[in-house]
């Protein structure tokens, strides 16, 4: 009896960690602000072919339109209901999305807001993604309903209602972050309408949830919710599989609230994962790539089975959130690439890929004045198509670093070395380093400024292999520099510290 108590409660909270990935694929990538009707063509002509196992969404939830500044890309993080229409599109154009995306094995996760709503300055009338009215002023929200007596107006005790000291959890859980109108999810009657609404998703078939602003919710609060939660549409996933959960939490030490206080609730973002990593890959205060050895826990992060890690975000790549000046973006592509392959190569965490859009970026005093605005779009507002070009990137200013041979070839190394261990590490006590995994893939990198030339134990078995990152095998044939490994797994790598990209990269399927 004890026994099953157990499984049933231990195996209910470890299965909010498991993404459901399908087909041995093991990454996720953010298309951030793109389109219903895009992503679902990019599910079936790109993402399923390339071996993605899923997409993040923006939140699709009913939003608040900004003018000031004009159409922000964060006023889809600012709910003013749960309708699902907002500026990527319609309910209709959601639900084929999802439908067309689990129909080639890509599950999509949701970006779910649900600790506030709108700013408490976002005013009053119909500026809204569906035209439902509301009343910030008033904190009415009447599409949902919410009235003011769901907020957290008497919980909070600092003096202008706004979070001011991070080392107070009170204040950061029951106040409001940036003048967000903060929710009162103690109550049961918010609780279900949060659920009701991450519900309909879920048995409209999403795979799960990218929870938004989680420091900001007390654990038990959450853990009620998730507890109402539905379990995923058996039309795509086994039965029984409860919803993937992956929680924002910024933890870089030194603050009141951890992220060890969400780990029994689901997975939780490193943001160390991507600030070191940028730390490293910049050869930043003396940190060099021989140093990640020990790359993951040893480096302090979290448990792996709770780690959710990716290189940027769509925060920290313009200056919003944690992780500061080190975050390495597409701004970068020469360590980006190098940064993103390191963390696909890795074992460690559930990796996530970012896809972004390009914007003006103009710099006063060190700060990005344009950090701010949105999608590529048209006078009206509305947000461009995403364009594909012959050599499959893409247009109309986005910037589609999933795309990106070295990228999405590192997608693929992962999902073929998948559950094999880190082995046969090297390093030249400099920026020179070299993992495998087990014999199913080998990784090298050269970060120094001057030629690596080395002859190493690739743990492989013999023969010739294509190398990912300078090309990739094609019809048979290999594109890019070639690998020979011979019968004992050892081969002679060449990398020029002026390469285009300096690292190297084979696996079983790159095999001639
Ligand atoms: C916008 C305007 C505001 C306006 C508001 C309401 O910018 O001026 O008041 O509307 O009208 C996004 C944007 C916001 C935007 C908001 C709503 O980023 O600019 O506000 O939409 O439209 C905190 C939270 C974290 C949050 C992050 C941005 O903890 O949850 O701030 N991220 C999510 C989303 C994000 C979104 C929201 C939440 C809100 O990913 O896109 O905001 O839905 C410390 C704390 C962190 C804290 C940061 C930033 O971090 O630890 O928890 O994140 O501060 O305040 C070092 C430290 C590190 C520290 C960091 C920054 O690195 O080690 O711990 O410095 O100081």
């Amino acid at each position: 009896m004890t026994w099953l108590i157990l499984v049933a409660v231990f195996g209910l909270s470890v299965a909010q960690h498991n993404p459901h990935l399908k087909h041995g694929r093991t990454s996720i990538v953010h298309l951030f602000e793109w389109r219903w009707a895009d992503i679902a063509a990019e599910c079936e002509r790109f993402l399923g072919p390339y071996g993605y196992g899923g997409v993040q969404i923006s939140p699709p939830s009913e939003h608040i339109v900004l003018d000031n500044p004009w159409r922000a890309w964060y006023q889809r993080y600012q709910p003013i209901g749960y309708k699902l229409c907002s500026r990527s599109g319609s309910e209709a154009e959601l639900s084929d999305m999802i439908t067309r995306c689990n129909n080639v094995g890509v599950n999509i996760y949701v970006d779910a807001v649900i600790n506030h709503m709108c700013g408490s300055g976002g005013g009053e009338g119909t500026h809204s993604s569906c035209g439902s009215w509301f009343s910030a002023s008033k904190q009415d929200f009447p599409s949902v309903p919410y009235s003011s007596q769901d907020f957290n107006n008497n919980k909070c005790h600092t003096s202008n209602g706004e979070i001011n000291n991070y080392g107070d959890p009170n204040e950061v859980r029951n106040c409001r972050l940036v003048g967000l109108l903060d929710l009162a999810l103690e109550k049961d009657y918010v609780r279900g309408k949060v659920a009701e609404y991450m519900n309909k998703l879920i048995d409209m078939g999403v795979a799960g949830f990218r929870v938004d602003a989680v420091k900001h919710m007390w654990p038990g609060d959450l853990q009620n919710v998730y507890g109402r939660l539905h379990n995923l549409n058996t039309k795509w996933f086994s039965n029984g599989s409860r919803p993937f959960i992956y929680q924002e939490v910024i933890d870089l030490g030194g603050e009141a609230i951890s992220a060890r206080e969400y780990f029994h609730l689901g997975r939780v973002t490193e943001f160390k994962y991507g600030a070191k990593l940028g730390t490293v890959i910049r050869k930043w205060n003396g940190e060099k790539l021989s140093y990640t050895r020990n790359w993951g826990e040893g480096w302090g992060f979290m448990p792996n089975g709770d780690a959710f890690v990716f290189v940027d975000n769509h925060d920290n790549k313009r200056g919003h959130g944690a992780g500061g000046a080190s975050i390495v973006t597409f701004w970068d592509p020469r360590l980006y690439k190098m940064a993103v392959g390191y963390m696909l190569a890795h074992p460690y965490g559930v990796t996530r890929v970012m896809s972004s859009y390009r914007w003006d970026r103009n710099f006063v005093n060190g700060k990005d004045q344009n950090d701010w605005i949105g999608p590529p779009s048209n006078s009206d507002g509305s947000t461009k198509p995403v364009t594909i070009n012959a050599d499959l990137t893409c247009g109309n200013g986005w910037v589609c670093e999933h795309r990106w041979r070295q990228i999405y070839n590192m997608v693929k190394f992962r999902n073929v070395v998948n559950g094999q261990p880190h082995s046969n590490w090297w390093d030249n006590q400099s920026n020179q380093v070299a993992f495998g995994r087990g014999n199913r893939g080998f990784i090298i990198f050269n970060n120094d400024d001057w030629d690596l030339d080395v002859t190493l134990n690739t743990g492989m078995p013999g023969g010739t292999y294509c190398d990912v990152i300078s090309g990739l095998k094609e019809n048979g044939t290999c594109t890019g520099k070639q690998i020979q490994v011979g019968g004992d797994g050892r081969a002679h790598f060449k990398i020029s510290s002026r390469d285009e990209d300096p690292f190297v990269a084979i696996h079983a399927e790159s095999k001639l």
